[in-house]
């Protein structure tokens, strides 16, 4: 078994070389896919992640503290967007969506309070990930009317060979509706901390439950 997992790791890094990561770089939003980094944070570090848990890309990653080249989406409170990659991911871990509540989408750095909206974790017995090209997000129907950068984490899990992978984008988006609710939420950097069961976990062996890093997922 032992042996085992030590080729299959060998294997993963070498796919790793080969085929790169991915960049999420599309938005749906009002049933209309936009082109390549409409209503989205451009980043600066083509398909690499982020694994430094102190680093503020790890708001809406490397390059995206800038949204001065991206235009703002309106979409109503309760309606779904999706975050599309240039390739299906491919290495395994969670998926989470986070807001925050901001003056303008495309002036803000992400130093706001997050909330989550939403996590996808394994299924068990097995613990299967969800590894898709495109994930979709609900935006709470409560949630106030306004600016918002809208998040997307997809947290590689690459224990114990090397750190976990961030590969993020932030969406510009301008919720409409009649909510009010905001919700309290946590800081980025801050919200995944080094010792989390969910970010240390060895997934290939033994592997029987997982909590999604972060805080819990905000409902209305
Ligand atoms: C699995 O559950 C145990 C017992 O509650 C806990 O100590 C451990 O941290 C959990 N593992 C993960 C990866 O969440
Ligand atoms: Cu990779």
């Amino acid at each position: 078994m032992k042996s085992f997992t030590a080729i299959a790791f060998a294997s993963l890094a070498l796919i790793n070389i080969v085929h790169g990561h991915y960049i999420w770089q599309y938005l749906t939003a009002n049933g209309v896919k936009g082109s390549l980094y409409q209503n989205l944070r451009i980043n600066t570090n083509n398909n690499s992640p982020v694994t430094d848990l102190a680093s503020n890309d790890l708001r809406c990653n490397v390059g995206g503290a800038d949204g001065s080249k991206s235009t703002t989406v309106s979409v109503a409170a309760g309606a779904s967007i999706t975050f599309t990659a240039d390739q299906a991911v491919y290495h395994q871990g969670p998926v989470s969506f986070y807001m925050t509540k901001v003056a303008s989408a495309a002036s803000a750095d992400g130093s706001s309070s997050w909330f989550k909206i939403k996590e996808i974790g394994p299924t068990f017995p097995g613990g299967t990930w969800d590894l898709e090209q495109s994930y979709s997000v609900t935006l709470p129907s409560c949630v106030a009317a306004g600016e918002y950068l809208v998040r997307i984490e997809q947290l590689a899990i690459h224990n114990p060979g090397s750190p976990p992978q961030f590969y993020i984008n932030c969406a510009q988006v301008k919720v409409t509706g009649s909510g009010s609710k905001s919700f309290s939420g946590v800081n980025i950097p801050g919200h995944v901390k080094a010792t989390d069961p969910g970010y240390t976990v060895n997934i290939y062996n033994n592997f029987n439950n997982y909590t999604v890093p972060g805080p819990a997922v905000s409902t209305c």
